[in-house]
């Protein structure tokens, strides 16, 4: 009987309570009321007479250690964190999760790198400008409509009038200023346009335009760089094709669309039947910026252009509606993940 209580004291000694499950198992195993210590009280009486006194001890002494282990476990899991919880060391950890890219930056880097590959530096300026760099030095005449309050956001009323710029091209007029050809450069960056926000508009948007000058830069060099383009951007089976318009800071100017990419020209709802795809403005720098900047026309000649971030991407992941890009709404973003 000794023996058995000795090894049923090792055998508590050594069981491992880690959770509330092995707690409880260890409860009915050595306190409950069909537990081996119950057990050993009701053989007891089969214990000789003049044994009984020192078992009896032991029996006292084993129970007593029993409930210590027992009340001393609980209390260490409890202070844990609750009853409830278990802990599991061996439980793999939670994976930090993975944000994505957003499409405008996708995209914004995909073009920079396409230029960056012909040799174009990328320049970047203040977002708040003045009306030199936005305006006069890129000869908008002083009643040009762009100038007026329902198209451009003013900031600073009185004599220090500046204005959120209006396109990148401002980056370009302080490039110019501050550096002689050969210049071979582009501006992306966030523009601001006063209108109402709605699925085809909104009052911020994102543009990268080019500007290269050197001695005999011709629009033949433009028409050449902005295929290069169009391939890289769109694949290798993209075409492009030029429509005369007017800026006021280039002369001649054009339109520029690229083959529809997703009914390969055959004709869809996105290119309206058509087959193409207006995609970016372009032009030769007109002989007055130059000078306004101090770059002397007679020497030097260059083309410029100028895109929106926002329907490249339109383009490459059909977006339908503008807003998407600012809402940040996850079930949108979630779907750029490849990029990483
Ligand atoms: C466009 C279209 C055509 C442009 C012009 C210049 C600068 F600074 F050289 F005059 N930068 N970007 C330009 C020309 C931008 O955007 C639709």
């Amino acid at each position: 009987m000794k023996e058995r209580i000795e090894q049923v004291e090792k055998e508590i000694e050594q069981y491992l309570i880690t959770d509330m499950a092995s707690l409880e198992a260890y409860r009915i195993k050595f306190i409950g009321s069909k537990g081996i210590t119950k057990e050993l009280f009701s053989e007891l009486k089969n214990v000789p007479n003049e044994e009984k006194r020192a078992v009896g001890q032991l029996l006292n002494s084993l129970r007593q250690k029993a409930e210590q282990k027992f009340e001393e476990s609980k209390e260490a899991l409890e202070s844990q964190g609750g009853a409830s919880e278990k802990l599991d060391l061996s439980r793999p950890a939670n994976m930090d999760e993975l944000g994505s890219r957003h499409p405008l930056s996708l995209v914004r880097s995909e073009i920079i790198e396409i230029f960056s590959r012909i040799g174009y530096s990328v320049s970047e300026g203040p977002e708040i400008e003045d009306d030199w760099h936005n305006f006069t030095a890129l000869n908008f005449p002083p009643e040009h409509p762009a100038r007026d309050m329902q198209d451009t956001f003013f900031v600073e009323k009185g004599e220090n009038e500046m204005a959120l710029r209006t396109h990148t091209s401002s980056v370009q007029v302080r490039v110019m200023e501050s550096s002689q050809p050969p210049i071979r450069t582009i501006s992306p960056g966030r523009v601001y346009r006063n209108e109402a926000i709605s699925a085809r508009a909104h009052c911020f948007f994102h543009q990268v335009e080019g500007l290269y000058i050197d001695k005999k830069v011709s629009f033949a060099d433009l028409k050449q760089t902005l295929l290069y383009f169009a391939k890289e951007m769109f694949g290798d089976k993209a075409t492009i094709r030029l429509r005369p318009s007017y800026f006021p800071f280039t002369e001649p100017s054009a339109e520029v669309d690229v083959s529809c990419t997703i009914c390969n020209s055959k004709g869809c709802n996105v290119c309206k039947y058509s087959g193409w795809l207006e995609i970016l403005g372009c032009g030769m720098v007109d002989p007055n910026v130059l000078e306004a900047s101090g770059i002397d026309s007679k020497t030097y000649s260059g083309f410029a252009f100028g895109m929106g971030v926002e329907r490249i991407a339109q383009l490459k992941y059909k977006v339908n509606d503008l807003r998407l890009y600012s809402e940040n709404d996850i079930r949108f973003l979630k779907q750029f993940t490849a990029g990483i």
